[in-house]
């Protein structure tokens, strides 16, 4: 096994990525394989920067999270994902990683995407490896499965796979960034502290307990294969209604889990009644929701700051932040 090198340090950039249809329930939770594929689009507003580097003369990792060293908890997970990177490419020692966010950690606006898809190809710059984007994807997944679809900018389609050691479970490019300019998509904060249960441990509650769960495997790809369509027809009706009633219906699999789990706060059904109210006047506006309180809008541009005062003036609502299709991850200069 090699030492490592402790002269170069690794500095990546990658996007939080907002599902359309949702990754929900796991076949295998160690490798992060999923039971169904997913569709999302990776967003530019939000972005986390991740910086590794080696330090063969120790043994143990550390983490720094937002300037501050990250808690034992965070720093064992993030530990074991450099575990496996470490034996993939086949070096041991230590490493010293830092992460820096502009989005809520942990709040249910999907950092952990960002977080594992940027050590990925911060880890891989440190050590000068020419990771393909699927290898790159494949390897993110093992920290967080969302984070293997933010490998790539625009929108973008994780492959459940059918393998049991997890090859051919990945995400693939389905549209660039900048092939629909006018679709805008209105990220809305509500007041919350961090989530009282993690979307890790809801999705295994859910398949485990929800007597819903089976109705949700059984109509997934009908709409991965709608939105797969509306995406290249650019068609945002369709898009839009089957991401909307993808989003209720994950939410719907975890209301009937045992213990029952309710992500939502009352400013979450507010924005969900006035986005609805806003179609019912005339304005073509859509509504999706992670593990967590807090709605995106899909949203015509030109119609995307009205809709976005009129939700930030619903009591509770925080901040309101309009954004389009973002970058996969990319190498920066320090
Ligand atoms: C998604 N979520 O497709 C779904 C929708 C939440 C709801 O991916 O256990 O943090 O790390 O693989 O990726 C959030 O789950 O879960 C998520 P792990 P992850 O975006």
């Amino acid at each position: 096994m090699k030492g490592l090198n402790p002269m170069e340090e690794g500095l990546a950039r990658a996007h939080i990525n907002i599902a359309l249809v949702k990754y929900w329930g796991k076949r295998d939770p160690r490798l992060n394989l999923p039971m169904n594929g997913s569709i999302s689009v990776t967003l530019d507003h939000y972005f986390v920067t991740a910086s590794v580097a080696m330090e063969p003369r120790r043994q143990e990792d550390r983490l720094w999270v937002n300037g501050a060293q990250a808690s034992p908890q965070e720093t064992q997970r993030v530990s074991k994902f450099f575990q496996r990177l470490k034996e993939y490419a086949g070096v041991s020692g230590g490493i010293v990683a830092r992460t820096t966010a502009n989005v809520p950690m942990a709040s249910g606006l999907a950092s952990s995407s960002a977080v594992f898809a940027a050590l990925t190809k911060a880890f891989s710059l440190s050590l000068g490896l020419p990771w393909s984007s699927s290898e790159l994807s494949r390897l993110a997944r093992l920290g967080s499965g969302s984070a293997s679809r933010s490998i790539h900018g625009g929108f973008v389609e994780w492959v459940k796979g059918i393998r049991n050691d997890g090859e051919d479970s990945y995400a693939v490019p389905l549209a660039t960034m900048d092939s629909w300019p006018s679709l805008a998509f209105v990220v809305v904060q509500v007041a919350a502290g961090p989530k009282a249960v993690s979307s890790r441990e809801g999705m295994q509650r859910v398949v485990q307990t929800s007597p819903l769960y089976p109705g949700w495997l059984a109509s997934v790809d009908h709409d991965l294969t709608r939105v797969r369509d509306a995406i290249y027809r650019q068609d945002l009706s369709l898009l839009g209604s089957v991401a909307e009633s993808n989003a209720l219906k994950m939410h719907a699999t975890a209301l009937a889990a045992v213990p029952p789990l309710v992500y939502w706060t009352g400013a979450t059904v507010s924005v969900i009644r006035r986005v609805q109210e806003m179609r019912a006047a005339g304005i073509e506006a859509y509504v999706t929701i992670d593990a967590g309180p807090h709605p995106v809008v899909l949203v015509e541009h030109h119609q995307a700051a009205d809709l976005a005062y009129a939700l930030s003036t619903i009591p509770d609502v925080v901040e309101v932040v309009t954004t389009q299709p973002g970058p996969g991850v990319e190498a920066v200069s320090a």
